[in-house]
């Protein structure tokens, strides 16, 4: 096939960094793996190793919603990438391993377990609406719950028993989960209350790796966060995170780039460590 001058040549399913200049030095041809709502996952050269690109689309409510958030791949990118190793020093395992553009990441190639996993402080969102507790309310102790992970059934969320009887993951797993959501909130929790942020609730992904470790995976931005602004005490302008984009509240990227600044702010100054 002939190129015509002056046009780009890119490779289909190849990752953005190697568009449109297709590295030599690469052996193998990089493939989509995986392709989700808010994230690509191509495979590398090595087996135990994957490239995370991180896309500007966003959806709400199972993909009933959907648009686009301008700059939000290389927003969350970032903020994933800052946490991710963050959390690596206070002895999480996760699955990243380095930043290689502003989009993209490489990971440890794990399994993911069909599992969200959610953490919450504050009642918000599906908790406001399920039990009709005040939206705001402290929580006296952080509420985990497990999901299962299937879009096709809307992610419901689990009961024990539903959990064991699913078997999605052993009972020891489960408290593996259940102790480092808890941990993991302890040291975001003690992060973004240096931002001047409060950490209302989050959801996790977990995975095994070749060793079968459980590793923290996926992301952690303000698309799988509900992230309040202390300083505010407006129910709509103290929102710096997808419910702006749920709920039609506007200033969506200015509050993903809000997060960006101060989360940065806080890793540079040390702040956080
Ligand atoms: N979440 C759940 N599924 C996808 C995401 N991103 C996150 C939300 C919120 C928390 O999990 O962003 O931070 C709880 O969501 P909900 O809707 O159950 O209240």
């Amino acid at each position: 096939m002939s190129s015509r001058q002056g046009e780009v040549l890119t490779i289909p399913n190849a990752p953005p960094s190697l568009n449109p200049f297709f590295s030599l030095a690469c052996e193998s041809m990089p493939t989509k793996l995986y392709e989700g709502k808010a994230k690509i996952l191509y495979t590398t050269d090595d087996p135990e190793v994957l490239l995370s690109y991180f896309k500007d689309d966003a959806t709400a409510f199972n993909a009933q919603k959907r648009g686009t958030i301008t700059g939000k791949g290389e927003v969350n990118c970032t903020i994933t990438a800052a946490l991710l190793e963050y959390l690596e020093g206070q002895g999480i395992p996760t699955h990243y391993l380095e930043t290689v553009s502003p989009t993209e990441m490489r990971v440890r190639a794990v399994q993911i377990i069909p599992l969200e996993v959610v953490v919450r402080n504050v009642v918000a969102g599906s908790l406001a609406r399920q039990t009709g507790l005040p939206v705001g309310q402290v929580l006296s102790r952080p509420l985990v719950e497990f999901y299962y992970k299937n879009d096709d059934l809307g992610d419901p969320l689990l009961t024990g028993d539903r959990l064991q009887l699913m078997e999605l993951a052993t009972p020891e797993q489960v408290s593996t989960l259940q102790h480092y959501a808890l941990q993991i909130n302890q040291h975001l929790t003690a992060f973004f209350n240096r931002c001047g942020i409060t950490l209302v609730d989050f959801k996790l992904e977990f995975g095994l790796d070749a060793q079968n470790q459980i590793r923290l995976a996926d992301e952690i931005s303000p698309d799988t966060c509900r992230l309040w602004d202390q300083g505010e005490t407006d129910p709509e302008r103290r929102v710096l995170d997808k419910d702006r984009f749920r709920h039609d509240l506007g200033q969506v990227e200015a509050a993903y780039e809000t997060i960006r600044a101060r989360v940065l702010q806080a890793v540079t100054s040390g702040a956080a460590v």
